[in-house]
């Protein structure tokens, strides 16, 4: 436990944050206050009468949470623009170049399948530079993030940011009206016996990508290593967080109905691949850290695989293996 209790803005302001991440950190966790209210209120999602980019069914909680960023984002003179999984276009949200514009990749509402049912579901963003305008911004590589982290709206709202190479988690008082800070450096082990994956596409997998599975599933505490076990919520967000608390995997690797992967890169991949890496942890698409992969467009998808060091790079060997001209 902490001595005193640092809000979010107490943090920003002792930090080496510039003027435009300062405010665009506070404008999210604005934000992010206002969804978790929505959805602690809130009956069961409904469809909102539109698909998305991506051709899936929007619910309604998906455009609120994006006109709650939005519209809080819009009002930070240095953020220039926000590349949403809810809109098929960059939306510029100021009308003047500065030097330290910033574009925002922002997942607004992640696992939000999960509302059907009230489960779990977060919010996912990446901060960059804007250089060369919105639409060049837009296709960067992740190791263009300066910043990147993620709300989980559970059984308390958390906000966890990833900062100069180091990961600290907020706690949001509605009492207060403020995130304040509960965990600071948080660390992924470098092993864990978590495996979070949709076991029931793992028979579409690539067989390297099975073995792998089956090799974590068959180890025995014999092996000196930990027995797996099994734990999937269906929501990236909740997911990595418990991952990157106690260690272990996600993984979703292209399967049949996703041949490419079914992450999105710019708003998924990347943001949640800086926080493990700032953490300790690692990244992969199976082949390079989604942070390298030149984006075809913006809302391209990739494979994803992250989590602790030590499954991480038993999955990458996996995949090398089955690439013996490599
Ligand atoms: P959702 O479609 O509900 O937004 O973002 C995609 C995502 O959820 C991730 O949060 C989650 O990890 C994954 O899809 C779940 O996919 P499956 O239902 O195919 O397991």
């Amino acid at each position: 436990m902490l001595a005193r209790e640092l809000t979010l803005t107490d943090y920003l302001g002792d930090s080496a944050f510039s003027s435009a991440e300062t405010h665009t950190l506070l404008a999210l966790a604005r934000a992010g206050a206002r969804i978790a209210s929505v959805l602690a209120r809130g009956k069961r999602a409904a469809f909102a009468g539109h698909d998305n980019v991506h051709g899936e069914h929007v619910r309604d909680y998906d455009v609120i949470a994006n006109d709650h960023f939005v519209k809080e984002l819009s009002q930070v003179p240095g953020c220039a623009g926000v590349l949403s999984e809810e809109l098929a276009e960059p939306f510029r949200t100021a009308s003047h170049q500065r030097a330290d514009e910033l574009l925002v990749f922002l997942d607004p509402l992640d696992g939000s399948a999960n509302l059907d049912a009230h489960g779990l579901c977060g919010s996912i963003f990446g901060i960059a530079p804007a250089t060369g305008g919105l639409t060049a911004a837009a296709l960067q590589t992740g190791q263009g993030l300066r910043l990147a982290g993620y709300f989980l709206y559970s059984s308390a709202t958390l906000m966890v940011l990833a900062a100069h190479e180091r990961v600290d988690a907020f706690l949001y008082d509605p009492a207060l009206g403020a995130f304040t800070l509960i965990e600071q450096n948080l660390r992924c082990p470098e092993r864990g016996k978590l495996y979070a994956v949709n076991e029931a596409r793992a028979r579409t997998w690539s067989p390297s990508a099975q073995s792998w599975l089956d090799q974590l599933k068959s180890q025995s505490t014999a092996d000196g290593g930990p027995r797996y076990s099994l734990r999937y919520t269906g929501a990236l967000v909740a997911d990595a967080h418990r991952v990157l608390l106690e260690g272990g995997v996600f993984a979703y690797p292209a399967d049949a109905a996703s041949p490419q992967g079914k992450l999105r890169l710019q708003y998924e991949a990347n943001p949640m691949s800086f926080v493990f890496r700032a953490a300790g942890g690692a990244a992969t698409t199976g082949r390079t850290s989604p942070l390298d992969v030149e984006p075809p467009h913006p809302h391209a998808r990739v494979p994803l695989v992250l989590g602790s060091r030590h499954e991480v790079e038993r999955f990458e060997a996996a995949e090398r293996s089955a690439r013996p001209s490599d």
